[in-house]
This record gives structure tokens, C-alpha cells and sequence, in this order.
């Protein structure tokens, strides 16, 4: 099984700033976790970043054909960018939306994601464990099919 994990613009600098917010961990941090937990769920994982939509769309659209699922924080594209929610449903995997915080508890233009709908689930508000979280939910999905 090969599951993708994308993050969206500035969670690059995940360690650095707002650590209130979002935590001590770095991306790199957190995706080391990802992968020992994918290690135990005899899972393969590969990770993608990037600050730039076009090249987020194109990371999913290159996801068809070997991937099996994909675990996504698409950071702050989740509350106004239907074109990575087309680019998820035309690849025809399952999703799981990962948020570091609760955005429904947050500004209320976060209050909205345009990526939900076309997801299998969305995780928010427990920090780096929500990447956990999610991976076992699409694992455990992607399994019982
Ligand atoms: O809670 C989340 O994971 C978010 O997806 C994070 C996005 C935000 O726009 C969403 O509403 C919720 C922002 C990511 C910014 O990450 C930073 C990390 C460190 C320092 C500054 C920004």
C-alpha cells in the first residue's frame, strides 16, 4: 500500500514560528513519525510540500495509478482552492484532510473547507497526531475495501 502525504503553503516553517498554534515539531519532524507509524501499518509513505497550488495539483494528479490513497493538509487552500478539490476528486482515491489546529475554533473564514466534501474524513485539532490519526483512518479504509 502507498499512501502520499501533501502539505500546503507555509507549514515548511512548522517548528520555527506560531509553535502556540501549531506546535514545537518541524515538518521534517512530523514526517518522520508518519513514517514509523506507516512502518506498522506495513505501509508505504512518500511525502510532498509545497507553497505553490499548481504544484500541489500536480502532486495529486501524479498520484493516479500507483497511489492508494492520499493524506492531505492543504493548510490554508482548504478554506478557498477548488481547484485542488477538483484535482482530489479527479484522481479518484480516497483523502483524509489533516489539521494541525481546530479551525472551527479559529477565524471564522477557517470555519470553511471546500475540500471536506470530496474527502473520506477530516481530522482537526490535535496537533502532529492528527497525521497519525489520519494515516491509520485511510489505512484501516483502504484495507476493509
Ligand atoms: O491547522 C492547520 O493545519 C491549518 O491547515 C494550517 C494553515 C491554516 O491556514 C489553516 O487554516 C489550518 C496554516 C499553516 C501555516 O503554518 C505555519 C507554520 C509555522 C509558522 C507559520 C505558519
Amino acid at each position: 500500500m502507498l499512501i502520499k502525504v501533501i502539505n500546503g503553503p507555509n507549514l515548511n516553517l512548522l517548528g520555527t514560528r506560531e509553535k502556540d498554534i501549531y506546535g514545537r515539531l518541524t515538518l521534517a519532524e512530523i514526517e518522520n513519525k508518519i513514517s514509523v507509524l506507516a512502518k506498522e501499518l506495513q505501509c508505504s509513505v512518500k511525502f510532498f510540500q509545497s507553497n505553490h497550488e499548481g504544484e500541489l495539483i500536480e502532486a495529486i494528479h501524479d498520484c493516479r495509478g500507483g497511489y492508494d490513497g492520499i493524506l492531505i493538509n492543504p493548510a490554508a487552500f482548504t478554506h478557498y482552492a477548488y481547484a485542488i478539490r477538483d484535482a482530489l476528486t479527479a484522481v479518484e482515491l480516497p483523502v483524509v484532510e489533516v489539521h494541525m489546529s481546530n479551525i472551527y475554533a479559529r477565524e471564522a473564514f477557517r470555519h470553511r473547507s471546500v475540500i471536506a466534501p470530496v474527502c473520506l474524513g477530516q481530522i482537526a485539532g490535535f496537533g502532529w497526531v492528527g497525521y497519525l490519526l489520519g494515516l491509520k483512518g485511510l489505512v484501516e479504509h483502504i484495507d476493509g475495501k
